[in-house]
C-alpha cells in the first residue's frame, strides 16, 4: 500500500514509550522461563486474549503482573533492543524511552539492573541501527511523594544518562500537586520534566502540570480540548503533546480512531505527536498508530509529515541534532 510505505519511509521520532510496554507475550514466556518465573497463562494466545481493558486501571494491573518476569540486567537489555529492533522498520530515528524503577525495585529489583541493562540495549541499538535514544524516568504517582524522592536518590549514579523525569501510573486521584517538590529538585538537577496528563484526569491536572512541574512536554493532553483557555496557552507555549491514538481506543478514552481528536488538534495550532505508549499491549507499535488515524481521520500526508516534524521539534535532541531531522 502506498501509504503504508509513505509512512514506515517517514523518519520520525517516538516520544511516549514505556519500555516495560513493549513487553510482547512471547517474550513475557521467553523470560519467565529463563527466570524460573511462574506466569498465570498457559500460552501466549491466553495472554492477548486477556488484553481487554475499560480503562487505565484495568491496564496498569496486567502491566505492572508482566513486568514481573523481568529480572536481570540481560532481560532489560533484550527488551529494549527488541524495541529498537521492531521500530527500525518504522522509519524511528530517535526515541526518548519511559522506564518505571519503582515497577523494579519494589520487588528487589535494584535501580542499576534496570538502567544498566536499558541503557546497554540503548547503546548497542545506537552502534547497530543507527537509532539514537535517552532515558526519561517515570515516577508512579499512586505511590507517595517519599518514594519518589529515594528514587530520584538511586538514580544519583546514572544522572548524566537520564535525560528527564516523568509521571505515569493512575492519574484520577493523583494530581501532578502531589509531585511539586520532588519535580523542583529533578529540575534543580538539569533533568528536562514530563508528566501524563489528561489522559484519564481533568484539564486542571494539566494546568497543574504547567504550573506546578513545569513541564517540558506534555504526555496524551486529551482532555485539554474540553478547555478553550488551556488549548490556546498550549498553542501559544509551543508546547509539544505526545498522543497515543492506540492507546486511547484500547482504554476506552476515544470511541475508535474514527472518532480520534487528532486532526482536531492540529487545527488548532497544537504541537501533536503520534507515539505507541504501550505497544505490545495497544496493538500497534507508532507505525501503527500512524496508519490507523490516517486512515481513521484521512489525515494528508501533508498532516503526516507535520506530525513526523512535530516529534523532532518536540524532542530533547538539540537544536542542532533537530536540524539534521528536518
Ligand atoms: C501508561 Cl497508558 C499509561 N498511562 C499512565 N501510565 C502508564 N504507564 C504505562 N502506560
Ligand atoms: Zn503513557
Amino acid at each position: 500500500h502506498d501509504l503504508d510505505a509513505f509512512i514506515a519511509g517517514l523518519p520520525k521520532a517516538e516520544l511516549h514509550l514505556h519500555i516495560e510496554g513493549s513487553l510482547e507475550p512471547e517474550q513475557m514466556f521467553a523470560f519467565a522461563q529463563r527466570n524460573n518465573v511462574p506466569i498465570p497463562f498457559a500460552s501466549v494466545e491466553e495472554v492477548r486474549a486477556a488484553y481487554e481493558f475499560s480503562n487505565l486501571q484495568d491496564f496498569l494491573d496486567i502491566y505492572y503482573a508482566g513486568a514481573d518476569v523481568l529480572r536481570t540486567e540481560e532481560d532489560f537489555r533484550d527488551l529494549a533492543l527488541a524495541y529498537f529492533e521492531r521500530v527500525a522498520e518504522d522509519g524511528v530515528v530517535h526515541a526518548e524511552i519511559f522506564f518505571d524503577p519503582q515497577t523494579h525495585t519494589h520487588r528487589g529489583i535494584p535501580f542499576g539492573v534496570v538502567a544498566n541493562g536499558l541503557l546497554a540495549g540503548m547503546d548497542e541499538a545506537e552502534q547497530r541501527l543507527g537509532i539514537s535514544s535517552k532515558l526519561i524516568l517515570c515516577f508512579l504517582r499512586h505511590l507517595d511523594e517519599e518514594d519518589a524522592f529515594k528514587t530520584l536518590t538511586q538514580a544519583q549514579p546514572w544522572l548524566d544518562r537520564i535525560a528527564g523525569v516523568g509521571l505515569d501510573s493512575s492519574e484520577v486521584g493523583h494530581p501532578p500537586s502531589k509531585f511539586e517538590r520532588v519535580f523542583a529538585a529533578a529540575a534543580a538537577m538539569g533533568l528536562k520534566r514530563v508528566a501524563h496528563a489528561g489522559e484519564e484526569g481533568p484539564p486542571a491536572y494539566v494546568h497543574e502540570a504547567l504550573d506546578l512541574l513545569a513541564v517540558d512536554r506534555l504526555d496524551h493532553g486529551n482532555r485539554s480540548l474540553e478547555d478553550p483557555a488551556l488549548v490556546a496557552r498550549l498553542a501559544r507555549s509551543s508546547m509539544t503533546l505526545t498522543v497515543c491514538p492506540l492507546s486511547n481506543v484500547k482504554l476506552c478514552n476515544v470511541a475508535s480512531v474514527d472518532v480520534h481528536p487528532i486532526d482536531r488538534m492540529l487545527e488548532l495550532g497544537l504541537r501533536a505527536t503520534v507515539n505507541s505508549d504501550d505497544p505490545a499491549y495497544f496493538g500497534g507499535y507508532v507505525a501503527d498508530n500512524y496508519r490507523a488515524i490516517a486512515r481513521g481521520r484521512a489525515l494528508s500526508k501533508r498532516d503526516l509529515v507535520t506530525l513526523a516534524r512535530n516529534s523532532f521539534l518536540g524532542s530533547f535532541l538539540s537544536d542542532e541534532e533537530v536540524a539534521t531531522h528536518l
